[in-house]
């Protein structure tokens, strides 16, 4: 079934609206939030949101983060993004906050270039004694990363 939905949402993408960088094509849209907490992790790491729909990243942490993403990863459309969200630290005291606007079903897989580690073909070096990020007790475990999926909106 997952599958399936992939690939009526493959096969619509193009046909429908174009990107855009924060203003919905839709009147029902709403805002979602994606939470940087005080650790180098996008929470929820996976969310599903419709097509008009605007992503809210709030960076809470006190250190800076990023939302990059490539065409590589990335369903046409989309366009890349090398945005830096401060935190706390380098904003006054307040979170950073970081909005894109979807107006277009697809799929947005993006990761922070600072807690992050990719080789030169785009492949992620993780886990591993040679990359990812590693906590306090020496376990290695997933590079700070997300996953946006666009559903049509009707
Ligand atoms: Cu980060």
């Amino acid at each position: 079934m997952k599958s399936l939905i992939l690939c009526l949402i493959l096969s619509t993408m193009g046909s429908i609206g174009s990107a855009s960088a924060d203003v919905s094509n839709y009147p029902n849209s709403h805002i979602k939030k994606v939470m940087i907490p005080g650790a180098d992790k996008f929470i929820p790491f996976a969310m599903q949101i419709k097509a008009g729909d605007t992503v809210q990243w709030t960076n809470g942490d006190t250190d800076d983060h990023t939302v990059v993403s490539d065409d590589a990863f990335t369903s046409p459309g989309f366009g890349k993004m090398n945005a830096l969200i401060s935190g706390t630290d380098h904003n006054g005291g307040h979170p950073g906050v970081l909005k894109k606007t979807f107006n277009h079903p697809g799929i947005f897989v993006y990761y922070c270039r600072f807690h992050s580690k990719l080789d030169k073909d785009n492949q992620p070096i993780a886990p591993g004694p040679d990359g990812g990020i590693q906590d306090d007790k020496g376990n290695f475990g997933t590079p700070m990363m997300g996953v946006i999926t666009v559903m049509p909106r009707y």
